[in-house]
């Protein structure tokens, strides 16, 4: 390793250590602390907050909706009946775009996803959920059009010139990647806040916009609830397969926690050089096969301080515009950690997503995740994420969804 190197890493290091302020200061991450997620929502619900949230993948955290938005679709249940994979049917496979046929089987509940934030508009859409059961998994399949592919989360743009002087790069801080979050309450740990309840009101209930004397900003219930987080979003899930797994817990945590937040596979890829900023790697190789434009895998990559003269996600030399992902992604090294129960990937064709999940139905960890049964019942509710800070979203606030287990 050369003394350039040795130097980088430290800078890097530094800066990872230093992560909360940067992110408050230049872009959000999307996996997000509970520190975070309250840095986020007082940005988020304060008059100068613009394009600096912090990372929230939330579920509806403000119950105001864009008043002028028009449903495009009517909604005729809040219920989602799983269906049983047939015997002798392949199951669903998340790591394939295709739709496979059994999905035709299942009922979809078909959804208008609104918009959810502080001042926040946008129009509204359908959603159809469908989910499938087999012996040992659930599988769900969202769909929904976008007309935009957003794959990146406040990446470094480069705006030309000597690619090594750091004030020739700049941060895209209001763009953000796709996403799609899910969030079930845990029937044996159904929460409150005051008289708000998940059956009646939703993800609603979990939205602490201010605080108060009793009340840090956050997204918990009141009581000992617990609601298990599932958060695919393009930048991380499309590059390894995997949704963020995290639990919202109330007393006494009144937080959201990583279901494991030493496993993260999702890494800071920005040295700010105060002023201006660096890439730490650049994708190389054979890249594990992820598109070079979009994703930098970590087995393959290349440190841009050794110098790197040709960009490798378009393979020309450095050119004004030319983007960078802000993230660096793995595999993790251990597909047991409890942090890598969900696995999801979301595929893009004619300006539409198709989001496929799949977790087993039992991960053994029933403080983190809610554990699926055969016939029982469990409450949810959802949020699309269309190139928006986190807490900015489209979903349907106030209401709760049943999925019914065959
Ligand atoms: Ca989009
Ligand atoms: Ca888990
Ligand atoms: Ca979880």
């Amino acid at each position: 390793m050369t003394e350039g190197n040795i130097c980088r890493i430290f800078v890097r290091n530094t800066f990872q250590t230093g992560e909360e302020q940067h992110r408050k200061t230049y872009r959000s991450p999307p996996v997000f602390s509970p520190n975070q997620y309250f840095v986020v929502m007082i940005k988020l619900f304060s008059l100068f907050a613009v394009a600096i949230i912090a990372s929230v993948a939330m579920i509806s955290c403000s119950t105001k909706s864009n008043p002028t938005t028009t449903p495009t679709t009517t909604d005729t249940s809040t219920i989602l009946t799983a269906l049983a994979l047939p015997n002798g049917t392949a199951a669903p496979d998340y790591n394939s775009s295709t739709i496979e046929s059994v999905w035709s089987s299942a009922a979809p509940l078909a959804v208008t996803a609104s918009a959810i934030g502080d001042n926040f508009s946008g129009s509204s859409f359908p959603v159809t959920i469908k989910s499938i059961v087999s012996s040992q998994n659930i599988y769900f399949l969202v769909q929904y059009n976008d007309a935009t592919e957003n794959n990146f989360q406040q990446p470094l743009h480069f705006n030309g010139g000597d690619p090594k002087t750091s004030t020739n790069w700049t941060i895209d801080n209001t763009t953000y990647d796709d996403g799609v979050s899910l969030i079930f309450e845990d029937p044996a740990n159904q929460g409150k806040s005051g008289t708000k309840t998940f059956p009646a009101d939703g993800c609603t209930m979990l939205c602490h916009t201010t605080t108060t004397s009793q009340w840090d900003k956050g997204m918990f219930s009141e009581t000992n609830g617990r609601y298990d987080l599932w958060y695919w979003h393009t930048g991380k899930g499309n590059g390894s397969g995997y949704a963020d797994d995290k639990i919202a817990l109330g007393d006494p945590d009144f937080k959201i926690r990583k279901d494991d937040d030493n496993a993260e596979i999702y890494h800071n890829n920005v040295i700010d050089d105060n002023p201006g900023f660096q890439p730490y790697l650049v994708a190389g190789g054979t890249n594990r096969n992820l598109d070079k434009r979009y994703f930098i895998a970590e087995e393959t990559k290349q440190t841009f301080a050794d110098g790197v003269p040709i960009n490798p996600a378009t393979n020309k030399a450095w050119a004004a515009n030319d983007i960078v992902s802000a993230y660096s992604i793995s595999l993790p090294q251990d597909p047991t950690n409890d942090y890598f129960d969900v696995h999801a990937k979301g595929y893009y064709s004619s300006g539409a997503w198709v989001v496929k999940f799949q977790r087993k139905l039992y991960t053994g960890a029933s403080n983190l995740d809610t554990q699926f049964s055969s016939g029982n019942e469990y409450l949810f509710s959802f949020a699309i994420h269309n190139n928006n800070a986190p807490g900015n979203h489209y979903g349907a606030a106030n209401k709760s969804f049943k999925l019914k287990m065959p």
